[in-house]
């Protein structure tokens, strides 16, 4: 049975990352006198690995060796070092994490990002119906928060009645432990959920965590792996917008927009 719907967030609930985080990271570079860069296809590649701090630490190790190790270079970036034993490097990466929250909340409050076809819908027909409703997702709450207020009002939050986020767990996705800390927060079992997700990642993340998986691919994502999702679409679609299937589940009964009874259909299927 068909409990709850679990979503991804950035590149599922809305196209956050190439116009979004990857401008608040620049310019969060800027602002601290840093000369990083990450251009759309660099961004592309760095996505490769899950949550903001991480990625920056394997910028730094892959393509800054500059900086790596050098800790007058990442005192002089205007890092207040913390006493010993901090590693200067964590101190900068975290410094420039809270000013790219900072600057990335911010843009999302003048309305910078809209949700992705189809996703207000389904979470409206899921609160209808009483099908629970939960967030899976390697960023950072308070990136969670201000999407969902900015784009469904702020008492969206609630509708979502458990929000996995950032470092809650150790290990972020392609790891399933943020899938499984929402379901055992949920007290459900695998068998019961839905999963939401844009990459190959995520799609990691949620089968290793036993869900069943819904991909929505976008431009960042279109060409990755998809194999063991139930079903691959190009957007959840919209009864005027119809989706594009990539892959998987064939029996859509003429389907072109994913709703409820697609969710039920295809959490059923084999
Ligand atoms: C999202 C991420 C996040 C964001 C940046 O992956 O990897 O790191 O890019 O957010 P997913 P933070 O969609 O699989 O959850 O800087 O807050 O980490
Ligand atoms: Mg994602």
């Amino acid at each position: 049975m068909l409990r709850a719907l679990i979503f991804d967030v950035d590149g599922t609930l809305a196209d956050t990352e190439r116009d979004g985080h990857r401008l608040a990271f620049n310019r969060a570079f800027a602002e601290a006198g840093l000369d990083w860069h990450w251009d759309v296809a660099l961004y592309g590649e760095l996505l490769a690995v899950t949550g903001g701090k991480e990625r920056m630490r394997h910028y730094v190790d892959r393509y800054r060796s500059d900086i790596r190790g050098n800790r007058d270079h990442v005192a002089a970036s205007g890092v207040a070092l913390q006493s010993p034993p901090q590693d200067p490097l964590d101190a900068l990466i975290a410094r420039l994490h809270a000013t790219k929250t900072r600057i990335y909340t911010e843009m999302l409050a003048e309305g910078a990002i809209p949700l992705r076809p189809g996703v207000r819908r389904l979470l409206e027909e899921a609160r209808a119906q009483g099908v629970r409703l939960a967030i899976a997702t390697t960023t950072t709450i308070d990136n969670v928060s201000a999407l969902l207020a900015s784009t469904l009002g702020r008492q969206a939050e609630a509708w979502f009645e458990v929000i996995g986020a950032g470092d809650v767990v150790p290990a972020k996705k392609p790891a399933p432990d943020i899938y499984s800390y929402v379901l055992e927060r949920m007290g459900l079992g695998p068998g019961e959920g839905l999963a939401f997700e844009d990459s190959h990642n995520g799609l990691r993340a949620a089968r290793a965590a036993g869900l069943k998986t819904i991909i929505t691919t976008n431009d960042y994502t279109q060409a990755q792996d998809f194999t063991g999702a139930q079903l691959v679409l190009d957007q959840l679609g919209e009864p005027h917008q119809p989706f594009r299937v990539l892959a998987g589940w064939h029996r859509l009964g003429g389907a072109t927009y994913f709703d409820l009874s697609l969710a039920r259909a295809v959490h059923g299927g084999c």
